[in-house]
Protein backbone atom coordinates (compact mmCIF):
# COMPACT_ATOMS: atom_id res chain seq x y z
CA UNK A 1 0.00 0.00 0.00
CA UNK A 2 1.57 3.58 -0.92
CA UNK A 3 1.77 5.73 1.98
CA UNK A 4 -0.72 8.24 2.97
CA UNK A 5 0.41 12.43 2.57
CA UNK A 6 -2.04 15.00 3.27
CA UNK A 7 -1.39 18.58 2.10
CA UNK A 8 -3.95 22.00 2.48
CA UNK A 9 -4.07 25.35 1.86
CA UNK A 10 -5.60 27.96 3.80
CA UNK A 11 -9.01 28.43 3.06
CA UNK A 12 -9.59 32.00 1.56
CA UNK A 13 -12.10 34.41 2.78
CA UNK A 14 -14.52 35.29 0.75
CA UNK A 15 -14.36 39.09 1.18
CA UNK A 16 -12.91 40.42 -2.04
CA UNK A 17 -11.33 39.05 -5.11
CA UNK A 18 -8.59 36.34 -5.34
CA UNK A 19 -5.19 38.21 -5.31
CA UNK A 20 -1.35 36.86 -5.93
CA UNK A 21 -0.81 36.06 -2.63
CA UNK A 22 -3.81 33.22 -2.36
CA UNK A 23 -2.35 32.09 -5.61
CA UNK A 24 1.00 31.67 -4.05
CA UNK A 25 0.27 29.64 -0.81
CA UNK A 26 -2.16 27.69 -3.42
CA UNK A 27 0.77 26.48 -5.97
CA UNK A 28 3.31 26.18 -3.23
CA UNK A 29 1.13 23.30 -2.22
CA UNK A 30 0.35 22.28 -5.17
CA UNK A 31 4.08 21.75 -5.81
CA UNK A 32 3.65 19.88 -3.15
CA UNK A 33 1.28 17.68 -3.78
CA UNK A 34 2.67 16.89 -7.41
CA UNK A 35 5.75 16.01 -6.14
CA UNK A 36 4.35 13.76 -3.56
CA UNK A 37 2.63 11.67 -6.00
CA UNK A 38 5.64 11.23 -8.34
CA UNK A 39 7.04 9.97 -5.70
CA UNK A 40 4.81 6.94 -5.01
CA UNK A 41 2.75 8.74 -2.27
CA UNK A 42 -1.33 8.49 -1.71
CA UNK A 43 -2.14 12.28 -1.71
CA UNK A 44 -5.02 14.12 -0.37
CA UNK A 45 -4.68 17.60 -1.10
CA UNK A 46 -7.38 20.05 -0.23
CA UNK A 47 -7.94 23.55 -1.08
CA UNK A 48 -11.57 25.86 -0.62
CA UNK A 49 -12.84 28.79 0.94
CA UNK A 50 -13.98 30.50 4.50
CA UNK A 51 -17.71 31.80 3.84
CA UNK A 52 -18.41 32.98 7.52
CA UNK A 53 -18.13 35.24 10.33
CA UNK A 54 -18.64 39.31 10.27
CA UNK A 55 -15.92 40.23 7.60
CA UNK A 56 -17.77 38.31 4.59
CA UNK A 57 -21.04 39.12 6.26
CA UNK A 58 -19.90 43.42 5.98
CA UNK A 59 -19.39 42.41 2.18
CA UNK A 60 -22.14 40.92 1.45
CA UNK A 61 -24.13 44.09 2.66
CA UNK A 62 -21.85 46.20 1.22
CA UNK A 63 -22.21 44.18 -1.85
CA UNK A 64 -26.04 44.38 -1.68
CA UNK A 65 -26.61 40.88 -1.80
CA UNK A 66 -28.03 37.90 0.51
CA UNK A 67 -24.94 35.94 2.28
CA UNK A 68 -24.97 33.33 0.64
CA UNK A 69 -25.67 34.68 -2.76
CA UNK A 70 -22.16 36.44 -2.12
CA UNK A 71 -20.43 33.74 -0.76
CA UNK A 72 -21.84 31.26 -4.03
CA UNK A 73 -20.48 34.05 -6.54
CA UNK A 74 -16.95 34.79 -4.49
CA UNK A 75 -16.65 30.65 -3.62
CA UNK A 76 -16.73 30.31 -7.62
CA UNK A 77 -14.48 33.25 -8.28
CA UNK A 78 -11.51 31.96 -6.02
CA UNK A 79 -12.32 27.64 -7.92
CA UNK A 80 -11.77 29.39 -11.12
CA UNK A 81 -8.40 30.73 -9.81
CA UNK A 82 -7.38 27.46 -8.71
CA UNK A 83 -7.71 25.74 -11.73
CA UNK A 84 -6.26 28.46 -13.75
CA UNK A 85 -3.18 28.32 -11.34
CA UNK A 86 -2.77 24.68 -12.54
CA UNK A 87 -4.07 23.58 -8.54
CA UNK A 88 -4.20 19.56 -8.48
CA UNK A 89 -6.74 19.74 -5.44
CA UNK A 90 -8.46 16.57 -4.64
CA UNK A 91 -11.50 18.33 -2.66
CA UNK A 92 -12.30 21.93 -2.21
CA UNK A 93 -14.01 22.56 0.78
CA UNK A 94 -16.74 25.58 0.87
CA UNK A 95 -17.34 26.16 4.81
CA UNK A 96 -21.32 26.88 3.98
CA UNK A 97 -21.65 22.74 3.13
CA UNK A 98 -23.91 20.44 5.31
CA UNK A 99 -20.96 18.37 5.89
CA UNK A 100 -18.54 21.16 7.56
CA UNK A 101 -21.73 22.45 9.75
CA UNK A 102 -22.34 18.77 10.86
CA UNK A 103 -18.60 18.34 10.96
CA UNK A 104 -18.16 21.92 13.47
CA UNK A 105 -20.87 20.50 15.50
CA UNK A 106 -19.33 17.12 16.47
CA UNK A 107 -16.21 18.69 17.31
CA UNK A 108 -17.81 21.51 19.51
CA UNK A 109 -19.44 18.65 21.12
CA UNK A 110 -16.35 16.54 21.97
CA UNK A 111 -14.65 19.89 23.38
CA UNK A 112 -17.69 20.63 25.43
CA UNK A 113 -17.68 16.63 26.85
CA UNK A 114 -14.60 16.87 27.96
CA UNK A 115 -15.11 20.09 30.25
CA UNK A 116 -13.22 22.65 27.81
CA UNK A 117 -15.87 24.73 27.17
CA UNK A 118 -18.02 27.27 29.55
CA UNK A 119 -20.36 30.25 29.23
CA UNK A 120 -19.24 33.60 29.96
CA UNK A 121 -19.03 37.68 29.26
CA UNK A 122 -16.57 38.95 26.33
CA UNK A 123 -15.47 42.41 26.55
CA UNK A 124 -12.48 43.41 24.77
CA UNK A 125 -11.26 44.03 21.31
CA UNK A 126 -11.91 42.75 18.11
CA UNK A 127 -10.65 43.09 14.41
CA UNK A 128 -12.99 42.31 11.95
CA UNK A 129 -10.79 42.26 8.87
CA UNK A 130 -8.27 39.46 11.05
CA UNK A 131 -11.17 37.80 12.58
CA UNK A 132 -9.35 38.13 15.70
CA UNK A 133 -9.85 39.12 19.35
CA UNK A 134 -6.30 41.23 21.20
CA UNK A 135 -5.19 42.04 24.22
CA UNK A 136 -5.03 45.94 24.88
CA UNK A 137 -0.80 45.53 25.54
CA UNK A 138 -1.04 44.53 21.62
CA UNK A 139 -2.41 47.57 20.25
CA UNK A 140 -1.14 50.68 19.04
CA UNK A 141 -2.51 53.98 19.32
CA UNK A 142 -2.75 55.56 16.42
CA UNK A 143 -1.72 60.08 16.34
CA UNK A 144 -5.75 60.49 15.46
CA UNK A 145 -6.79 58.20 19.12
CA UNK A 146 -7.91 55.20 17.52
CA UNK A 147 -6.15 52.35 18.07
CA UNK A 148 -5.19 49.48 15.76
CA UNK A 149 -4.07 45.65 15.73
CA UNK A 150 -0.44 44.79 14.72
CA UNK A 151 -1.58 43.86 11.40
CA UNK A 152 -2.57 47.22 11.57
CA UNK A 153 -6.12 46.03 11.19
CA UNK A 154 -8.86 48.75 12.62
CA UNK A 155 -10.46 47.31 15.92
CA UNK A 156 -13.73 47.63 17.86
CA UNK A 157 -14.76 47.24 21.58
CA UNK A 158 -17.19 44.32 21.99
CA UNK A 159 -19.19 43.35 24.66
CA UNK A 160 -21.49 39.82 24.55
CA UNK A 161 -22.43 37.24 26.13
CA UNK A 162 -19.99 34.22 24.88
CA UNK A 163 -19.17 30.50 25.28
CA UNK A 164 -14.47 30.56 26.38
CA UNK A 165 -12.26 27.63 25.00
CA UNK A 166 -10.28 27.00 28.24
CA UNK A 167 -7.60 28.08 26.19
CA UNK A 168 -5.21 29.05 29.48
CA UNK A 169 -5.28 25.53 30.65
CA UNK A 170 -3.09 24.41 27.49
CA UNK A 171 -0.12 26.32 27.87
CA UNK A 172 1.65 23.24 29.46
CA UNK A 173 0.55 20.86 27.06
CA UNK A 174 1.29 22.75 24.26
CA UNK A 175 5.07 23.41 25.16
CA UNK A 176 5.35 20.41 25.87
CA UNK A 177 4.16 19.32 22.07
CA UNK A 178 5.98 22.09 20.42
CA UNK A 179 9.16 20.07 22.64
CA UNK A 180 8.83 16.64 21.36
CA UNK A 181 8.05 18.12 17.50
CA UNK A 182 10.47 20.67 16.51
CA UNK A 183 9.38 19.72 13.13
CA UNK A 184 5.68 20.76 13.84
CA UNK A 185 6.75 24.94 13.12
CA UNK A 186 8.50 25.98 10.02
CA UNK A 187 10.35 28.62 9.44
CA UNK A 188 12.04 28.37 13.14
CA UNK A 189 11.75 32.28 13.43
CA UNK A 190 8.12 31.58 13.15
CA UNK A 191 8.33 28.59 16.22
CA UNK A 192 10.74 30.79 18.49
CA UNK A 193 7.85 33.40 18.20
CA UNK A 194 4.89 30.82 18.85
CA UNK A 195 7.01 29.42 21.64
CA UNK A 196 7.70 32.63 23.54
CA UNK A 197 3.88 33.89 22.80
CA UNK A 198 2.98 30.73 24.17
CA UNK A 199 5.05 31.08 27.30
CA UNK A 200 3.72 34.72 28.14
CA UNK A 201 0.70 32.91 29.01
CA UNK A 202 -2.79 32.49 27.24
CA UNK A 203 -6.28 33.67 27.59
CA UNK A 204 -9.12 31.61 27.79
CA UNK A 205 -10.21 31.87 23.90
CA UNK A 206 -13.81 33.43 23.31
CA UNK A 207 -15.20 30.70 20.87
CA UNK A 208 -19.01 31.86 19.89
CA UNK A 209 -20.50 35.95 19.02
CA UNK A 210 -23.76 36.69 19.44
CA UNK A 211 -24.19 40.13 17.27
CA UNK A 212 -24.38 38.79 14.46
CA UNK A 213 -25.61 35.57 12.38
CA UNK A 214 -23.70 34.29 9.63
CA UNK A 215 -21.77 31.89 11.39
CA UNK A 216 -22.66 28.15 12.09
CA UNK A 217 -24.78 27.49 15.15
CA UNK A 218 -23.71 26.68 18.52
CA UNK A 219 -25.52 23.25 19.45
CA UNK A 220 -28.21 23.88 22.01
CA UNK A 221 -27.48 27.54 22.11
CA UNK A 222 -29.74 29.59 20.61
CA UNK A 223 -28.35 33.34 19.33
CA UNK A 224 -24.48 31.84 19.23
CA UNK A 225 -22.63 31.05 16.26
CA UNK A 226 -19.36 29.46 16.75
CA UNK A 227 -16.13 31.81 16.09
CA UNK A 228 -15.46 32.13 12.54
CA UNK A 229 -11.67 30.53 13.47
CA UNK A 230 -12.93 27.69 15.13
CA UNK A 231 -15.37 27.04 12.00
CA UNK A 232 -12.37 27.63 9.89
CA UNK A 233 -9.60 25.33 11.46
CA UNK A 234 -12.45 22.52 11.63
CA UNK A 235 -12.39 22.31 7.57
CA UNK A 236 -9.08 20.14 7.38
CA UNK A 237 -10.99 17.28 9.30
CA UNK A 238 -14.26 17.55 7.59
CA UNK A 239 -12.64 16.98 4.05
CA UNK A 240 -11.12 14.25 6.36
CA UNK A 241 -14.37 13.00 6.58
CA UNK A 242 -15.04 13.65 10.43
CA UNK A 243 -16.88 13.08 12.34
CA UNK A 244 -17.03 9.58 10.60
CA UNK A 245 -13.77 8.08 11.88
CA UNK A 246 -14.96 4.92 9.53
CA UNK A 247 -14.34 7.05 6.45
CA UNK A 248 -12.30 5.85 3.57
CA UNK A 249 -10.83 9.51 3.81
CA UNK A 250 -9.71 9.44 7.35
CA UNK A 251 -6.98 7.28 6.77
CA UNK A 252 -5.56 10.86 5.98
CA UNK A 253 -5.65 12.15 9.41
CA UNK A 254 -3.57 13.54 10.84
CA UNK A 255 -2.22 15.79 8.09
CA UNK A 256 1.04 16.09 7.18
CA UNK A 257 1.63 19.73 6.73
CA UNK A 258 -0.82 22.98 6.76
CA UNK A 259 0.40 25.55 4.33
CA UNK A 260 -0.11 28.99 5.02
CA UNK A 261 0.67 32.94 5.30
CA UNK A 262 2.50 34.33 8.20
CA UNK A 263 -0.56 36.38 9.34
CA UNK A 264 -2.07 33.33 10.71
CA UNK A 265 0.45 31.14 12.73
CA UNK A 266 -0.95 31.90 15.91
CA UNK A 267 -4.31 30.00 14.91
CA UNK A 268 -2.86 27.03 12.86
CA UNK A 269 -0.01 26.58 15.67
CA UNK A 270 -1.50 27.18 19.02
CA UNK A 271 -5.14 27.53 18.72
CA UNK A 272 -5.78 24.08 16.12
CA UNK A 273 -3.80 21.69 18.14
CA UNK A 274 -5.29 23.17 21.91
CA UNK A 275 -8.97 22.27 19.87
CA UNK A 276 -7.82 19.01 18.71
CA UNK A 277 -6.03 18.11 21.82
CA UNK A 278 -9.14 18.74 23.58
CA UNK A 279 -11.25 16.88 21.75
CA UNK A 280 -9.27 13.95 21.82
CA UNK A 281 -8.56 14.01 17.75
CA UNK A 282 -4.84 13.93 16.75
CA UNK A 283 -3.13 16.89 16.12
CA UNK A 284 -1.63 17.61 12.26
CA UNK A 285 2.05 16.67 12.02
CA UNK A 286 3.40 19.67 10.36
CA UNK A 287 2.68 23.86 10.29
CA UNK A 288 4.54 25.26 7.36
CA UNK A 289 4.04 29.51 6.80
CA UNK A 290 4.97 31.59 3.48
CA UNK A 291 6.27 34.99 3.79
CA UNK A 292 4.89 38.12 2.07
CA UNK A 293 4.55 38.88 -1.28
CA UNK A 294 4.83 42.22 -2.02
CA UNK A 295 4.41 44.23 -5.89
CA UNK A 296 7.58 46.09 -6.99
CA UNK A 297 8.31 46.61 -3.16
CA UNK A 298 5.22 47.78 -2.41
CA UNK A 299 3.11 46.38 0.25
CA UNK A 300 -0.49 45.45 -1.86
CA UNK A 301 -3.65 47.23 -0.93
CA UNK A 302 -6.48 48.12 -2.61
CA UNK A 303 -5.46 51.82 -1.62
CA UNK A 304 -2.82 51.87 -3.54
CA UNK A 305 -4.25 49.89 -6.65
CA UNK A 306 -1.45 47.66 -7.27
CA UNK A 307 -3.17 44.36 -6.15
CA UNK A 308 -2.29 41.96 -8.63
CA UNK A 309 -5.18 39.84 -10.18
CA UNK A 310 -3.39 36.14 -10.60
CA UNK A 311 -5.00 35.37 -13.68
CA UNK A 312 -3.83 38.65 -15.33
CA UNK A 313 -0.62 37.26 -14.63
CA UNK A 314 -0.63 34.29 -15.91
CA UNK A 315 -2.09 35.62 -19.05
CA UNK A 316 0.65 37.94 -19.40
CA UNK A 317 3.52 35.79 -18.10
CA UNK A 318 2.45 32.31 -18.98
CA UNK A 319 1.40 29.42 -15.91
CA UNK A 320 4.20 27.60 -15.92
CA UNK A 321 6.49 30.66 -15.88
CA UNK A 322 4.73 31.92 -12.89
CA UNK A 323 4.88 29.29 -10.84
CA UNK A 324 8.15 28.74 -11.53
CA UNK A 325 8.53 32.41 -10.51
CA UNK A 326 6.62 32.09 -7.11
CA UNK A 327 9.36 29.27 -5.71
CA UNK A 328 12.34 30.74 -7.22
CA UNK A 329 12.22 33.75 -6.58
CA UNK A 330 12.32 34.21 -2.81
CA UNK A 331 12.39 31.32 0.14
CA UNK A 332 8.99 30.10 0.87
CA UNK A 333 9.25 31.43 4.34
CA UNK A 334 10.73 34.66 3.48
CA UNK A 335 8.96 38.34 2.42
CA UNK A 336 10.23 38.76 -1.43
CA UNK A 337 8.80 41.18 -4.36
CA UNK A 338 7.17 40.79 -7.06
CA UNK A 339 8.49 42.49 -9.88
CA UNK A 340 8.12 42.82 -13.90
CA UNK A 341 11.97 43.15 -14.25
CA UNK A 342 12.15 39.78 -11.96
CA UNK A 343 9.64 37.53 -13.66
CA UNK A 344 10.71 38.40 -17.22
CA UNK A 345 14.97 37.96 -16.31
CA UNK A 346 13.72 33.97 -14.83
CA UNK A 347 11.30 33.29 -17.35
CA UNK A 348 14.04 34.35 -20.45
CA UNK A 349 17.52 33.65 -18.70
CA UNK A 350 16.33 30.57 -16.72
CA UNK A 351 13.17 28.97 -18.45
CA UNK A 352 13.96 29.82 -22.07
CA UNK A 353 18.00 30.33 -22.56
CA UNK A 354 19.81 27.49 -19.27
CA UNK A 355 17.06 25.24 -20.06
CA UNK A 356 14.93 25.96 -23.18
CA UNK A 357 18.28 26.19 -25.22
CA UNK A 358 19.71 23.02 -23.73
CA UNK A 359 16.79 21.23 -25.08
CA UNK A 360 16.80 22.67 -28.22
CA UNK A 361 20.31 22.46 -29.05
CA UNK A 362 20.58 18.69 -27.76
CA UNK A 363 17.32 17.55 -29.51
CA UNK A 364 17.91 19.75 -32.84
CA UNK A 365 21.40 17.74 -33.18
CA UNK A 366 19.54 14.47 -32.53
CA UNK A 367 17.33 14.91 -35.19
CA UNK A 368 19.45 16.48 -37.63
CA UNK A 369 22.46 14.21 -37.41
CA UNK A 370 20.75 10.81 -36.11
CA UNK A 371 17.74 10.78 -38.09
CA UNK A 372 15.92 11.95 -33.96
CA UNK A 373 16.86 8.52 -33.35
CA UNK A 374 17.70 7.44 -29.51
CA UNK A 375 21.48 7.16 -29.37
CA UNK A 376 22.61 3.23 -27.45
CA UNK A 377 24.60 4.62 -24.59
CA UNK A 378 28.43 4.21 -24.77
CA UNK A 379 31.99 4.25 -22.84
CA UNK A 380 31.54 7.01 -20.27
CA UNK A 381 34.77 9.15 -19.74
CA UNK A 382 34.76 11.35 -16.86
CA UNK A 383 32.81 13.89 -17.47
CA UNK A 384 29.85 11.88 -19.05
CA UNK A 385 29.76 10.45 -15.37
CA UNK A 386 30.18 13.53 -13.19
CA UNK A 387 27.02 15.21 -15.27
CA UNK A 388 24.93 12.19 -15.01
CA UNK A 389 25.82 11.51 -11.20
CA UNK A 390 24.64 15.62 -10.50
CA UNK A 391 21.50 14.49 -12.50
CA UNK A 392 20.49 11.17 -10.90
CA UNK A 393 21.31 12.68 -7.06
CA UNK A 394 18.14 15.34 -8.15
CA UNK A 395 15.34 13.04 -6.59
CA UNK A 396 16.78 12.70 -3.41
CA UNK A 397 17.84 15.62 -3.07
CA UNK A 398 14.36 17.57 -4.56
CA UNK A 399 12.74 14.89 -1.82
CA UNK A 400 14.70 16.37 0.77
CA UNK A 401 14.09 20.09 0.04
CA UNK A 402 10.13 19.81 -0.62
CA UNK A 403 9.87 18.07 2.48
CA UNK A 404 11.35 21.02 4.18
CA UNK A 405 9.91 23.63 2.38
CA UNK A 406 12.80 24.91 0.65
CA UNK A 407 11.77 24.71 -2.75
CA UNK A 408 13.48 27.81 -3.68
CA UNK A 409 17.11 25.44 -2.75
CA UNK A 410 15.67 22.71 -4.66
CA UNK A 411 15.37 24.77 -8.05
CA UNK A 412 18.66 25.94 -7.16
CA UNK A 413 20.14 22.36 -7.39
CA UNK A 414 17.88 21.99 -10.33
CA UNK A 415 19.65 24.81 -12.06
CA UNK A 416 23.02 23.64 -11.24
CA UNK A 417 22.45 20.32 -12.87
CA UNK A 418 21.17 22.36 -15.87
CA UNK A 419 24.02 25.06 -15.94
CA UNK A 420 26.91 22.13 -15.54
CA UNK A 421 25.13 20.62 -18.74
CA UNK A 422 25.40 23.34 -20.46
CA UNK A 423 29.01 23.17 -19.72
CA UNK A 424 29.05 20.21 -20.64
CA UNK A 425 27.74 20.62 -24.53
CA UNK A 426 29.91 23.47 -25.17
CA UNK A 427 33.19 21.21 -24.00
CA UNK A 428 31.83 18.28 -25.51
CA UNK A 429 31.17 20.76 -28.61
CA UNK A 430 28.40 17.55 -30.22
CA UNK A 431 28.53 19.75 -33.71
CA UNK A 432 31.81 19.28 -34.06
CA UNK A 433 32.32 15.33 -33.26
CA UNK A 434 30.00 14.88 -36.14
CA UNK A 435 33.10 14.87 -38.56
CA UNK A 436 36.06 14.05 -36.56
CA UNK A 437 34.23 11.33 -34.11
CA UNK A 438 30.43 10.65 -35.19
CA UNK A 439 30.76 7.61 -32.62
CA UNK A 440 31.45 9.78 -29.45
CA UNK A 441 29.14 12.58 -30.97
CA UNK A 442 26.17 10.12 -30.42
CA UNK A 443 27.37 9.04 -26.59
CA UNK A 444 27.72 12.79 -25.95
CA UNK A 445 23.81 13.21 -27.33
CA UNK A 446 22.68 10.33 -25.08
CA UNK A 447 24.43 11.68 -22.22
CA UNK A 448 22.49 14.62 -22.68
CA UNK A 449 19.06 12.94 -23.11
CA UNK A 450 20.08 11.07 -19.69
CA UNK A 451 21.02 14.49 -17.87
CA UNK A 452 17.50 16.15 -19.01
CA UNK A 453 15.67 13.09 -18.62
CA UNK A 454 15.54 13.67 -14.44
CA UNK A 455 15.64 17.33 -14.68
CA UNK A 456 12.51 17.12 -16.50
CA UNK A 457 10.79 14.70 -14.49
CA UNK A 458 11.82 16.75 -10.82
CA UNK A 459 10.34 19.57 -12.42
CA UNK A 460 6.96 18.45 -13.39
CA UNK A 461 5.78 19.62 -10.24
CA UNK A 462 6.33 23.11 -10.36
CA UNK A 463 6.17 23.44 -14.37
CA UNK A 464 3.75 20.17 -15.26
CA UNK A 465 2.75 21.54 -18.58
CA UNK A 466 5.74 22.36 -20.19
CA UNK A 467 7.20 19.77 -18.39
CA UNK A 468 5.00 17.10 -20.08
CA UNK A 469 6.08 18.53 -23.04
CA UNK A 470 10.08 18.32 -22.57
CA UNK A 471 9.01 14.92 -21.33
CA UNK A 472 7.56 13.99 -24.73
CA UNK A 473 10.37 15.42 -26.82
CA UNK A 474 12.84 13.49 -24.79
CA UNK A 475 11.18 10.16 -25.35
CA UNK A 476 9.75 9.40 -22.09
CA UNK A 477 6.40 7.55 -22.22
CA UNK A 478 3.40 8.82 -20.61
CA UNK A 479 3.46 6.03 -17.93
CA UNK A 480 7.43 6.36 -17.10
CA UNK A 481 6.92 9.59 -15.68
CA UNK A 482 7.45 9.07 -11.84
CA UNK A 483 11.08 8.79 -9.95
CA UNK A 484 10.51 5.15 -9.61
CA UNK A 485 10.74 5.45 -13.24
CA UNK A 486 14.20 6.79 -13.57
CA UNK A 487 15.82 3.50 -12.52
CA UNK A 488 14.56 2.01 -16.25
CA UNK A 489 17.10 3.47 -18.89
CA UNK A 490 15.04 4.73 -22.10
CA UNK A 491 15.02 2.41 -24.52
CA UNK A 492 18.03 2.61 -27.29
CA UNK A 493 16.63 3.07 -30.74
CA UNK A 494 13.53 5.29 -29.90
CA UNK A 495 12.12 7.21 -32.31
CA UNK A 496 12.44 11.43 -30.90
CA UNK A 497 9.38 13.44 -31.90
CA UNK A 498 10.37 16.57 -34.38
CA UNK A 499 12.07 19.61 -31.29
CA UNK A 500 9.89 22.38 -30.75
CA UNK A 501 10.83 25.16 -28.82
CA UNK A 502 8.96 24.98 -25.14
CA UNK A 503 9.71 28.28 -23.69
CA UNK A 504 8.93 31.31 -25.65
CA UNK A 505 10.84 34.48 -24.28
CA UNK A 506 8.94 37.22 -22.89
CA UNK A 507 9.01 40.25 -25.86
CA UNK A 508 8.14 43.57 -23.85
CA UNK A 509 5.97 45.15 -26.67
CA UNK A 510 5.70 48.52 -24.30
CA UNK A 511 9.68 48.23 -24.44
O1 LIG B 1 -6.65 34.20 6.58
N1 LIG B 1 1.80 37.23 0.28
O2 LIG B 1 -7.89 33.91 4.65
P1 LIG B 1 -7.29 35.00 3.67
C1 LIG B 1 1.78 35.89 0.46
N2 LIG B 1 -9.65 32.52 5.94
N3 LIG B 1 0.70 35.20 0.85
C2 LIG B 1 -0.42 35.89 1.08
C3 LIG B 1 -0.48 37.30 0.92
C4 LIG B 1 0.70 37.97 0.49
N4 LIG B 1 0.75 39.28 0.28
N5 LIG B 1 -1.73 37.68 1.22
C5 LIG B 1 -2.42 36.56 1.55
C6 LIG B 1 -7.56 33.69 5.96
N6 LIG B 1 -1.63 35.47 1.45
C7 LIG B 1 -8.42 32.64 6.62
C8 LIG B 1 -7.66 31.32 6.64
S1 LIG B 1 -7.45 28.73 7.27
C9 LIG B 1 -8.25 27.68 8.28
C10 LIG B 1 -8.38 30.20 7.32
C11 LIG B 1 -2.04 34.08 1.66
O3 LIG B 1 -8.21 35.06 2.50
C12 LIG B 1 -1.42 33.49 2.92
O4 LIG B 1 -1.33 32.09 2.81
O5 LIG B 1 -7.01 36.25 4.40
C13 LIG B 1 -2.45 33.83 3.97
O6 LIG B 1 -2.35 33.01 5.09
C14 LIG B 1 -3.73 33.59 3.21
O7 LIG B 1 -3.46 34.04 1.88
C15 LIG B 1 -4.85 34.39 3.88
O8 LIG B 1 -5.97 34.33 3.14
Amino acid sequence: MKPTYYVTTPIYYVNGAPHIGHAYTSIAADVLARFKRLDGFDVFFLTGTDEHGQKVEKAAAAAGKDPQQFVDDVAADFRDMADKMGISYDDFIRTTEPRHKASCAELWKRIAANGHIYLGHYEGWYAVRDEAFYDEGELTTRPDGSKVAPSGAPVEWVREPSYFFDLSKWQEPLLAFYEANPEFIAPSSRRNEVVSFVKGGLNDLSISRTTFNWGIPVPDAPGHVMYVWLDALTNYITAAGFPDEAADRWRFWPADVHLIGKDIVRFHAVYWPAFLMAAGVKVPKRVSSNGWWTVEGEKMSKSLGNVIEPRKLVETYGLDQVRYFFLREKPFGADGSMSHQALVMRANVELANDLGNLAQRSLSLIARNLGGVLPARGDATEDDTALLDAANALPGLLRDKIDRQVFHEGLEDVWKVIRAANGYIDRQAPWALRKTDPARMAVVLRVLVDTMRPVATVLQPFMPTSMAKMLDQLGVPADARQLADLATPLADGTQLPPPAGVFPRYVDETA
